[in-house]
């Protein structure tokens, strides 16, 4: 394709100075070149298949023939300028070869990436010093089962956002489950809202009480409109739709041959025969609240102060505070509504145990989580209160899954761990001060803390790298005190 490369003399291309040097080029090392000169990033393919070399100069890419984990290829190549190495190819024993010279010949500050087939090469290439140790295939499910995820979503949000439009400009009626709850009358509001933005006409309807105190302060704080079934006339609506239970009879007063136009619940079916026109039920997720919020987001619906805080209510009623039934569903749609949600209302429907401070925290925690197997680690970054870690860390360790949880945040001129375990198999205490020095870290078994001083990380230029660092640091220290790797799970 491009006779210049093809007749440029080898030495000409030994003086380049790429950005990056990729060992080994299989389908996987040519896939990522193309990224990166997409990205114009100028880079250098080593290959030891002389065809293979030549087709990619003919497709202009530097290339040069040569054995992957040949200790002198590094001398043909200027690696001063050098951002990172890739050494992708599919011989491990090679790629370890590889490795080794790089980090013998190459300043430590190029960042470097090795391709493992299996756990154990990933974790002898760790300790080598690959920064990053990848298994292509694990990398290629994730990412699909991600986009299946989405896929999923998306098919939902259209299938539902159909069945509103056939009924434009009718009148709907929302049915809740008797004595109803945060959840039910907050994934009402929320429907409303989706009927709304198809010029759907709707009322939220209930029956029995507005029992407990939280009910009534919820209802009243937010300026819930409810009607009672007893003061309306069912037969008057076009539609009816049912949230949070599972069908006419089911827990409502509606007779049991009622049609239903649409169905959204998380309780187990207990009803072999569910019948509507569409139905959502969702037994794996803790709060119809969840499921409404992620058709909010797939229909592109704003979510009003009121509505966010509604919901946010509901999810955490309904889990006990992600205690009970949570699934990761609940804590993304949490983390997506709490910047949304009105804190001052939040606060006094809170318990007074838990201060306003101790919800950021605990919001923080929940957004910035980072989940690698049993471990949950979360940087909440700055912070005023370091009693709030503790309180956080603790709450963390009641999501399913989870048996250690360490939430860490920045105070002045110190980093704040806080751990909390319920693994019988691990001492935490002994953990921290592995991960963090003896002086630095210590604690029970199941309940510790560590304090760093921020000195170490004083080069960095601004507060954002700084916590960056720290975050990096931190996370990393503590994984390796456990002897986890974060792709090992
Ligand atoms: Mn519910």
């Amino acid at each position: 394709m491009n006779a210049v490369a093809k007749e440029t003399t080898t030495t000409d291309r030994i003086k380049i100075r790429p950005t990056y040097l990729i060992l080994g080029s299989g389908s996987f090392g040519f896939a990522l070149a193309k990224e990166l000169r997409e990205l114009d990033k100028d880079l250098i393919i080593v290959d030891k298949d002389a065809q293979k070399v030549e087709t990619l100069r003919d497709e202009a890419y530097e290339a040069i023939v040569g054995d992957v984990g040949d200790p002198a290829l590094l001398d043909r190549i200027n690696t001063k300028n050098l951002s990172g190495i890739l050494i992708l190819s599919s011989d491990t024993q090679a790629n370890k070869a590889a490795l080794e010279n790089v980090r013998k010949k190459v300043s430590r500050d190029v960042y470097c990436v090795a391709r493992a087939t299996d756990v154990i090469n990933m974790q002898e290439m760790e300790s080598m010093g690959a920064d990053l140790v990848i298994m292509p295939p694990r990398m290629v499910a994730k990412s699909l089962s991600r986009s299946l995820e989405r896929a999923e979503g998306l098919r939902r949000g259209n299938k539902m956002a159909q069945w509103f439009e056939s009924i434009r400009n009718k009148k709907m009626a929302i049915m809740v489950h008797n004595n109803p709850d945060p959840d039910a009358i907050a994934s009402a509001l929320a429907l409303k809202a989706i009927a709304n933005s198809h010029d759907i006409r709707s009322d939220i309807i209930y029956h029995g009480e507005i029992g407990h105190q939280e009910n009534k302060a919820f209802v009243n704080l937010l300026g819930i409109d409810l009607y009672r079934y007893d003061d309306i006339e069912i037969t008057s609506y076009d539609k009816i739709a049912m949230v949070d239970c599972s069908g006419p009879g089911a827990n409502n007063p509606l007779p049991t041959n009622t049609h239903i136009g649409i169905i959204i619940d998380h309780h187990p079916i207990t009803d072999s025969e569910i019948d509507a026109e569409f139905i959502d039920i969702r037994p794996n997720v803790g709060a119809s609240s969840t499921i409404v919020t992620k058709y909010l987001q797939e229909l592109n619906i704003d979510i009003d102060s009121k509505l966010a805080t509604a919901l946010l209510y509901g999810i955490r009623t309904d889990t006990m505070d992600f205690k009970r039934n949570t699934d990761s569903a609940d804590l993304s749609a949490a983390s997506y509504l709490y910047p949304l949600s009105d804190h001052d209302i939040l606060d006094q429907l809170e318990r007074p145990s838990m201060s306003i401070e101790t919800l950021d925290v605990l919001g923080e925690a929940i957004n910035n989580r980072q989940v690698i197997g049993s471990y949950l680690l979360s940087n909440v970054g700055s912070i005023r209160d370091r009693d709030t870690l503790p309180q956080a860390a603790d709450y963390l360790l009641n999501l399913e899954g989870i048996s250690t949880t360490v939430v860490f945040g920045v105070s002045e001129d110190k980093i704040f761990i806080s751990g909390r375990s319920n693994d019988i198999r691990i001492n935490l205490g002994d953990i921290m001060k592995r991960a963090f020095g003896e002086e630095a870290g210590g604690g029970h078994a199941n309940a510790a803390a560590a304090r760093i001083d921020l000195g170490v990380f004083s080069a960095a230029k601004d507060r954002q790298t700084l916590l960056r660092l720290v975050n990096e640091a931190v996370v990393k220290r503590f994984l390796t005190a456990v002897g986890v790797e974060e792709d090992d799970l």
